[in-house]
């Protein structure tokens, strides 16, 4: 065993025995790369596939940090006859106000959660590409799921295709929108009402609510459930055929995302959305999706690791003042982009 294996191995074993300056420890040597960082990975690897992986995403100030706060605290303290589960928090938005562990959010209603060993909050530095965000946080994912965290949460800011890239992560999305934030309808202007499987409108008690209902509403029939949608999110489009004795579709045939109202600074419509949760989690694995969007995650975290691989390795290769010379000549439209590729490649196209 190489020194970074046998590094890998005991901090494994401290993490998976539930310690968690470990698990902290070993969270930043996923996100920096190291190589007993990703030798732990490979470890852990085989342990991972049960958790589900929860993606809050939408425009800055929607709440959703709120929103997730109060989800924690849902899995954590549940109604009667539902037990507690383990929750990570991963906040890719880099100006989420999670700082030190500390749950924000409504600090008297969070206070009996204050040093529950159930819960781990983690805020992911911002990277240079967005592959490289997408990677680190699939590794951090990996990480909590081996070490028995049932539900992932990761919030992340809507704001285009690295959202995209990083809700295919999740097995459940959820899009936050709130009314008052100008007259368009924030998920639809950055195009990611598609990928919701649950809407939340959270600050319901402000004015305006209807009007983004309307709207959302108005959308989603115009975006669900076409078979464009059941592909980029990898779902089968199960055909009205899997029907029950009484004639009556399945209720699993598909899912037509719900639209749930929120207060989250006053915990209001949390429990509604916790239902929700675990009805699209029995929806998933019911239809077999489940599956189908693990294999999907899976096979984009491997394309996207070479293609970060490749190029890092082409770059590392490359001497400095070759590039430069390129530029300068591509600058100076010597050279077209393809050309310059060409050359740098060693590549044919
Ligand atoms: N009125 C109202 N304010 C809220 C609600 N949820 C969050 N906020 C406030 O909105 C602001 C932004 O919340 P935050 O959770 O940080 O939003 P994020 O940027 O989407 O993570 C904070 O001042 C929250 O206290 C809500 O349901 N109603
Ligand atoms: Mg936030």
């Amino acid at each position: 065993m190489t020194n970074s294996q046998q590094d890998a191995m005991s901090l494994i074993e401290s993490v998976l025995s539930g310690n968690r300056l470990a698990l902290s420890r070993l969270l930043s040597q996923i996100e920096n790369e190291t190589s007993s960082g990703m030798a732990a990975l490979r470890a852990l690897f085989p342990h991972t596939g049960k958790a589900h992986l929860i993606g809050v995403t939408g425009a800055p100030g929607t709440g959703k940090s709120s929103l997730v706060n109060q989800l924690a605290r849902g899995f954590r303290l549940p109604e009667e006859g539902k037990t507690a589960r383990k929750v990570a928090i991963i906040a890719v938005d880099p100006s989420s106000p999670f700082t030190g562990g500390a749950i924000l959010g409504d600090r008297i209603r969070m206070r009996d959660l204050a040093g529950d060993s159930g819960i781990f909050i983690r805020s992911m530095a911002s990277r240079g590409s967005l592959g490289g965000l997408a990677s680190a946080t699939a590794g951090l994912v990996q990480v909590f799921d081996a070490a028995g965290y049932e539900i992932v949460l990761i919030e992340t800011v809507g704001a285009g295709q690295g959202e995209v890239d990083i809700a295919r992560l999740a097995h459940t999305t959820l899009v936050v929108e709130a009314p008052g934030l100008g007259d368009e309808v924030q998920a639809i202007k950055a195009g990611i009402l598609e990928i919701a499987d649950i809407l939340v409108i959270n600050k319901a008690d402000r004015p305006g609510v209807e009007n983004t209902e309307r709207a959302l509403r108005g959308n989603l029939e115009l975006a669900h459930p076409t078979p464009r949608y059941f592909k980029n999110r990898g779902h089968t489009k199960k055909p009205a055929q899997n029907r029950d004795q009484a004639g009556q579709a399945a209720l699993t045939t598909f899912w037509l995302p719900p639209i749930k109202k929120t207060v989250s600074t006053e915990g209001v419509g949390i429990t509604e959305v916790l239902d929700e949760i675990d009805r699209h989690r029995d929806y998933l694995l019911q239809s077999g999706d489940w599956e189908i969007r693990d294999k999907a995650r899976l096979q984009a975290e491997l394309e996207n690791r070479v293609r970060q691989m490749l190029f890092k390795d082409w770059q590392d290769s490359l001497p400095e003042t070759e590039y430069r010379q390129t530029l300068d000549a591509l600058f100076e439209r010597q050279v077209s982009p393809l050309e310059a590729a060409e050359k740098l490649t060693g590549l044919k196209r």
